[in-house]
């Protein structure tokens, strides 16, 4: 045997080796910290979901910023301002955790705007009325949580860190959401109705927050193995399903399924089939508000310039004053 067919032997060995230990930590319960060894692979993995979740977070402000001048008392539109700028901090959170994998915070907001990163589905609708800003809360954050919670316990110590202090102000924006959808379900019947509408427009893409069905998630068997998703998109799906029906069934709203229905032996409720097809198109960049959405970002981005400049000064007066 040669010299260097020895040395690849050998290095397969030392690889071999270190992603048994690396696997075995998992098993363990240990967290993965940034300095530790890990696959490419698994790097690879979490760069690409925390940035997108960081993304989500950020573009996520926009929907429900809209609302802000337009909030119908002085209470509600500080509880909205707070929660929009929770999710602000979020993203700093996410994009923090995301550059401990060695991801810049240029590279992800070049993607971002270039159109080439993903960010979840559900920001790529219009809110309509104001009755959305409590779906949205009570809907899509209650969604957001069951995901967090779990992602709160990932095999990654910097991104299960970040979720347990978002899973925190998350619980408080479902509380507000569901507090608001409560009183307009029991306010006049006009406000009912505002309430039933935005319920029937944001139903069936929260329900696709979610993920695509398992049988559909190439990233879910990895994501799994390694300790990061612990439970499957269509398991996390059926447990908000669950909860969150025979709770707007006490409010008397209802969800647009007509083939929605319990199963006694399941103890589940079933429904109908989601259109994976607007799916697929809107987190490929055509659905109704995907362009709005990225050109928001865009001209933020463009307009804060001074303030990176301004604080790359300073850093830079800093590290002059401290030499
Ligand atoms: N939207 O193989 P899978 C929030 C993509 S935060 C867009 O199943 P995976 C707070 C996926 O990236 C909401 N794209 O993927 C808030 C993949 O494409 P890729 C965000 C989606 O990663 C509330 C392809 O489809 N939360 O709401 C979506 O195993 C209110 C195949 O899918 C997170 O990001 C989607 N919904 O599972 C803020 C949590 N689903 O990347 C403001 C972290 C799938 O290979 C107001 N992320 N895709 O090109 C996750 O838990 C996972 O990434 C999933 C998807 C569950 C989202």
């Amino acid at each position: 045997m040669y010299g260097a067919e020895i040395d690849e032997i050998d290095q397969k060995a030392v690889a071999d080796h270190q992603l048994r230990e690396f696997e075995a930590r998992i098993a363990r319960g240990e967290k993965i910290e940034p300095g530790d060894w890990m696959p490419t692979e698994y790097r690879r993995q979490l760069v690409r979901m925390i940035s997108q979740h960081a993304h989500s977070e950020v573009v996520g402000m926009l929907p429900e910023g809209a609302w802000i001048t337009r909030a119908p008392s002085l209470r509600r539109k500080m509880i909205l301002l707070a929660k929009v700028q929770d999710e602000a901090g979020h993203g700093q959170y996410l994009y923090h955790a995301a550059e401990t994998l060695g991801a810049t915070r240029e590279e992800m907001l070049e993607a971002l705007h270039s159109g080439s990163a993903k960010y979840s589905n559900i920001f790529n609708y219009p809110t309509l009325n104001w009755a959305d800003v409590g779906v949205i809360g009570y809907l899509v954050d209650f969604a957001a949580i069951l995901n967090q919670t779990m992602l709160a316990r990932c095999s990654y110590g910097p991104y299960a860190r970040a979720m347990v202090r978002i899973c925190a102000e998350e619980n408080f924006h479902k509380k507000q959401g569901q507090d608001l959808v409560i009183r307009m379900a029991q306010g006049t019947p006009h406000q009912k109705a505002m309430v039933q509408d935005s319920i029937n427009r944001w139903w069936w893409p929260t329900l696709m927050m979610f993920g695509p069905p398992d049988s559909d998630s190439p990233n879910s068997p990895v994501l799994k193995r390694w300790g990061i998703k612990t439970k499957t998109n269509d398991e996390l799906r059926q447990t908000f399903i669950n909860e969150v029906i025979p709770e707007l069934h006490a409010l008397e709203l209802s969800v647009p399924d007509p083939d929605l229905h319990y199963d006694p032996q399941t103890e589940n409720w079933v429904t109908g089939p989601i259109n994976w097809d607007e799916f697929w198109r809107v987190i490929q960049g055509d659905g109704p508000c995907n362009k709005e959405r990225l050109e928001a970002r865009v001209n933020a981005h463009a307009e804060g310039y001074w303030v990176r400049d301004a604080l790359a000064a300073y850093a830079r007066k800093q590290s002059i004053d401290h030499t």
